[in-house]
């Protein structure tokens, strides 16, 4: 057992050059995927099938002796993000049903006892560390399974048969030697995505969020930190950071928007991230077929990355292994989309103006991106313009000049009239 002093707890925390660096990558690369997998798969209900169609933690057991995903290839996952785009997987390790994607010691409800038999969490560490792209893993703190997490408020269901008991520092124990293995048998991991603080709390909007056990965040986070510095820790826990964060996330929502009903929490000065999902579901639904169109994703990203945060796009993969074409299609179609216009968002920050009904921007160096949504009869006008001079404004998709006036520190642009592709980008470059 370790026994962590003062200067490991998260409330003297100060992030070491590796992890500072770290951060400034993360908010470079604006661009994830999210992986919801397991024997959640199986049903084609979602993630959350166990709770949803109250399963005993017994019967919910026999889901490990079906999940044999014959068809799953890493290479190919991570090609898929790649070519999307994308610079980070952020994968499902454990979720709420308490199954561990990886050759655990501390639960007999894993990987390696199903007919697969092979640890998923190494098979996608080591592709991703193969083609350089960062590994984030998701680890739920609620946990629908064991008799030693403190019984939910009752938002999840009292269904599972556990008894009522409860022992947090049994519970905590057991976590901490999870994230030990996690983060000492993988190699470089770029960040832990806790889920699951919300099951002890009001439900987001309330006065009193305060949490009805203490998660001794600070010896979690102590741990992971000691471990692997570098290592971002971010928590959905829709509140504000606690200390000893490295990254502030967002759950179906952009900073300050609040669409969801989750998103009470205003933007840190933290990097930050939103998630969304293609369809309406995380984990691998048959009946959903709700699927955002290019342009919705486009957009998605480009409002992210113009309120300065990254977007954590998800997939629910197959129960074989494989991916549904219509996801592959989307982000086959992200990949050449950024192609074209990257530019305007790896490596930007948050425009100077919010988004508006016309578009939005970004912003790199003496570059202004406008991204441009929507044209009508007006031109559109940037209201009290940073810089002193636009030495030129183009399309960036081909250089082709467009007109724009500067006038009492407001700038009006006059869009090309073609809005066929989903975002006009228009380049403005300036001067001081
Ligand atoms: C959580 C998970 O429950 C979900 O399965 C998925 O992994 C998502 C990314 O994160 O979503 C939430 C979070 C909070 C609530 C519900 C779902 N909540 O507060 O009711």
């Amino acid at each position: 057992l370790v026994v962590f002093g003062k200067h490991l707890s998260a409330q003297s925390y100060a992030p070491v050059a590796a992890n500072i660096e770290a951060r400034k990558w993360f908010t470079e690369a604006r661009f994830g995927l999210f992986i919801h997998w397991g024997p959640f798969s199986i049903p084609g209900s979602g993630e959350w099938v166990m709770n949803d169609r109250k399963i005993t933690v017994k019967n919910y057991s026999r889901l490990a002796n079906f999940f044999n995903p014959i068809d799953f290839d890493a290479k190919e996952w991570v090609s898929l993000a790649k070519n999307a785009g994308m610079k980070y997987i952020t994968l499902i390790t454990r979720h709420h049903d308490g199954f561990s994607m990886w050759d655990t010691q501390y639960s007999e409800f894993n990987i390696m006892n199903t007919p697969y038999k092979k640890d998923i969490v190494k098979l996608m560490a080591d592709e991703c560390h193969k083609q350089g792209i960062k590994l984030f893993l998701y680890y739920s703190l609620l946990d629908w399974r064991r008799e030693d997490y403190p019984h939910e408020t009752g938002r999840t269901g009292q269904f599972s048969g556990r008894s009522n008991k409860g022992d947090y520092s049994s519970y905590l124990q057991f976590m901490k030697n999870q994230l030990r293995e996690l983060l000492t048998n993988y190699g470089e991991i770029a960040g832990i995505w806790f889920d699951g603080h919300w099951d002890q709390t009001a439900p987001e909007g309330q006065a009193d969020r305060s949490s009805r056990i203490d998660w001794k965040y600070d010896e979690i986070y102590g741990l992971i930190h000691q471990l692997q510095p570098q290592c971002m820790i971010g928590n959905n826990h829709h509140l504000s950071p606690f200390p000893g964060e490295d990254f502030q996330m967002f759950e179906r929502d952009l900073p300050g928007e609040n669409k969801s009903g989750l998103s009470f929490q205003q933007a840190s000065p933290l990097p930050l991230e939103t998630c969304e999902t293609i369809n309406g579901s995380w984990g691998f639904n048959l009946s959903d077929t709700t699927y955002k169109t290019h342009q919705e994703l486009v957009h998605y990203l480009v409002r992210s990355a113009a309120l300065g945060a990254n977007l954590l796009l998800n997939i629910g993969p197959m129960p074989n292994g494989d991916i549904q074409p219509e996801f592959k299609e989307r982000l086959e179609y992200m990949g050449k989309w950024l192609n074209t216009y990257g530019e305007a968002i790896y490596g930007t920050s948050a425009g100077y103006l919010k988004p508006a009904a016309w578009g939005c921007m970004t912003q790199k160096a003496n570059k202004v991106y406008v991204h441009i949504f929507k044209t009508g009869k007006e031109p559109i006008v940037l209201t009290d313009f940073p810089f002193k001079k636009i030495k030129k404004a183009y399309l960036l998709k081909d250089k082709s000049s467009i007109k724009t006036e500067f006038r009492n520190k407001a700038v009006s642009i006059y869009p090309s009239a073609d809005q066929s592709a989903p975002d006009q980008v228009i380049v403005l470059e300036t001067e001081e």
